[in-house]
This record gives C-alpha cells, sequence and structure tokens, in this order.
C-alpha cells in the first residue's frame, strides 16, 4: 500500500510541475457508459483509441478498462499502449484522477483529491461516483508512490500551472458551492498553495459558455510555456463567449506571475457553435440522475483543450476553418513537438475533450525499491 502523506507538498519540497516538463506516462480510462456516450460509447472507444494512438507517438500510454470492457479495450487499443484493468463511473481521468508532484531530487508523489462528479448532488453530471473517487488512490498505489489525501474536492481541468509557482482557474468552478462549500476564497487558495506549493494564482471569471463542469480551465486558458498563455477567443460579439473572454483577457493583461512577468497572451479562435444533432441526442440513453443530452444543445468546443505529451501536442479538430489556424499556431507555441490533430467531436459530446480524458504522469528520478536488496 502506498504511504499516505500527513503533511504537505510544500512542507515536503514538492510541486506540481507544468504539463510540458517530462513526463514517464500518460493515464487514460476507456468510456463505456450508454448514458453519457451516444451509441453505446463505441463513436467515443473509437475516439479515446485515436487519441492514446497518438499519444503514444510521444510518451507511454495506460488505458484502465472495466472488467466487462478489458477485451474490447485491449483489441481497439493499438499494441503499444498498456492496458489494465479498473472500475470507474465514467472515463475523465483528468478529474477524478491524481495530481503528481515533484522534488528537485526527481521524486514523485501523488495527490488523491476528492471527487464529487462535478458538484455532487448540487448539479453534479452523475451519480454515484464513487469509482471514480478512488481511481487517483489506484493509480498512485500502481505506480507504488507515497500519496497526499487532503479533505478538498479539486477536480484537475480546474487548474493549470506553469510549474514556476503560478496556477491559473476560475471563479466559476472553484467558488461553487457545490465543491468545498465550507471553505472561503482564502482557504481555498491556501490549499492549492499548499498542495501545489504555488505563489501566485491567477482567477478568471468564467470558463467556456455553457461548459457543464461550472467553467474548468483547462477548457478555456492554459499555460504554453513560463509567461504565456492561450485563451479562447470570439470575435463575435453577439456571442456570448464574446464578454466572458473579454474579461479574461483584461485581468490577463492586468496581471503578473509568480516571477513578476507580465503574461503574453496568445488568442485561440474557437469553431463555430457547435450543436448536439438530433441523432447524436437519439443515441445517448436518458437515466435519472445524469445530465442529459437534448438535440440543439450548445457544446463548450474549444481547441484549448489540447495534452502536451513529451514529444507531440495532441490537439482536437472540429471540421471547422480554424482547425488548420490552430494547428499551425500551436505548432509554433510548441516548436519541438509534432502537432497531432484528431477528431473531437465525440469526446465533446460526453462533455469534454482530449486534456480531460488524459493525466501526465512526471518523469521524475524513480528509485526501485527491491526487497531484499541491499
Ligand atoms: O473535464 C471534463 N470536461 C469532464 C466533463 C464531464 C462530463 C460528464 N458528462
Amino acid at each position: 500500500m502506498s504511504k499516505v502523506l500527513t503533511t504537505t507538498p510544500r512542507q515536503d519540497g514538492f510541486r506540481m510541475p507544468a504539463e510540458w516538463e517530462p513526463h514517464i506516462g500518460c493515464w487514460m480510462l476507456w468510456p463505456e457508459r450508454s448514458d453519457n456516450w451516444r451509441n453505446g460509447a463505441k463513436p467515443a472507444q473509437h475516439a479515446f483509441a485515436a487519441v492514446a494512438a497518438a499519444i503514444a507517438q510521444g510518451e507511454p500510454v495506460t488505458v484502465c478498462a472495466s472488467p466487462a470492457q478489458y477485451l474490447i479495450a485491449r483489441e481497439m487499443l493499438d499494441p503499444a499502449v498498456r492496458v489494465v484493468e479498473m472500475t470507474s463511473n465514467d472515463s475523465w481521468i483528468r478529474d477524478c484522477g491524481p495530481t503528481f508532484v515533484v522534488n528537485d531530487g526527481g521524486q514523485v508523489r501523488g495527490i488523491d483529491w476528492k471527487f464529487n462528479a462535478w458538484g455532487g448532488l448540487a448539479g453534479g453530471l452523475y451519480f454515484p461516483w464513487d469509482q471514480d473517487d478512488l481511481v487517483g488512490e489506484k493509480v498512485i498505489e500502481l505506480e507504488r508512490d507515497d500519496r497526499y489525501a487532503p479533505d478538498f474536492i479539486l477536480e484537475g481541468g480546474s487548474i493549470d500551472v506553469d510549474g514556476e509557482g503560478t496556477l491559473l482557474t476560475t471563479e466559476e468552478c472553484l467558488l461553487n458551492p457545490n465543491r468545498n462549500p465550507d471553505k472561503s476564497r482564502e482557504q481555498i487558495e491556501q490549499y492549492l498553495k499548499d498542495y501545489l506549493n504555488l505563489k501566485k494564482i491567477l482567477w478568471l471569471k468564467k470558463g467556456v459558455y455553457l461548459d457543464e463542469t461550472s467553467g474548468h480551465v483547462d477548457n478555456f486558458c492554459r499555460f504554453v510555456a513560463p509567461g504565456e498563455v492561450v485563451l479562447t477567443w470570439t470575435e463575435d460579439r453577439s456571442d456570448p463567449q464574446y464578454e466572458i473572454s473579454a474579461d479574461a483577457l483584461e485581468r490577463l493583461k492586468g496581471a503578473t506571475d509568480a516571477k513578476g512577468r507580465p503574461l503574453k497572451i496568445h488568442k485561440l479562435v474557437g469553431p463555430k457553435p457547435v450543436l448536439i444533432t438530433k441523432e447524436e441526442a437519439a443515441g445517448v440513453d436518458k437515466v435519472a440522475g445524469t445530465l442529459p443530452r437534448e438535440s440543439g444543445d450548445r457544446l463548450a468546443a474549444s481547441y484549448v483543450n489540447f495534452y502536451i505529451a513529451n514529444k507531440v501536442i495532441v490537439m482536437p479538430y472540429f471540421n471547422d476553418a480554424a482547425d488548420v489556424p490552430v494547428q499551425q499556431m500551436l505548432a509554433k507555441l510548441f516548436p519541438t513537438r509534432r502537432i497531432i490533430a484528431v477528431p473531437g467531436r465525440e469526446i465533446l459530446l460526453g462533455g469534454g475533450n482530449i486534456h480531460c480524458i488524459t493525466q501526465q504522469e512526471p518523469l521524475g528520478r524513480r528509485v526501485v525499491q527491491m526487497a531484499g536488496a541491499a
């Protein structure tokens, strides 16, 4: 069993690294629930398999699948991808999985946050979430890492760090009373600072329009380098997204990071509004307690929801005129990585995108402890 630590990463000299720092690999969960994924989750499984294969070109990938889905996942996934059996309620490991922290000696530890399916019984997206809440602990134990277990609800998609002491988040999510209702803004900041070893928190007001996660920052605004962020943007002033992005732009323009640097802000113009079709909505089972999918509903489509692997960036495309310009912009922002665009629509139909279904594990410098070794 991995040791449960009662100290904080900050006390122990551990910090959350930026996503562009070296990874030992990437973790994913296999989708199967038919009340979130249409047509028995088969189109989503193909989309997840494409994401896993793309990331595997840049670093090792592990996909966790339920006992019922193990053989199917093994058959559909690239042979380079490792498949392990693990039960979960759905497949959003960014949010229910661990956050890894490292120290200067290259040791890695895991943070096992509490998870309540984006709001619990006060607006959460499904019930129950008990198996999702165990994913962090299970992954950390598989990696034989020591574990911090704060009494704090946090989804990995609600935060983004530069690895140098700065964190981006949104008030819409972290101050939502359905996450940590007994904690003030100051107490929430203190948890983030203590567990991720931060000096500065940059608060944006909201995330992408109609994002069902209550505005996760990983779909809206992310660090791409120290002192540089990408921000979901639209030039259409009649789009409700305009006001949200413009507010974020003003806040970011007036901000400096933990090292006192002003931020360079790259606008990433989103695709035209993506709406659920009648056929897509009809393919999702309606189950009490799960957020329904209705024909005509607008989805929170954003190119910011990409994954930074060691050698590649895996970004979603939406068959939109902006796909290629965004790919070109990411190529400029990440000159040492190849940009792989994969279809984003099926994952988006489930409520998120590539970043939401992945979780990086930092490389660190692993010390293998062998029983009986001198
Ligand atoms: O991180 C995410 N975007 C997760 C969304 C969960 C959607 C469940 N329907």
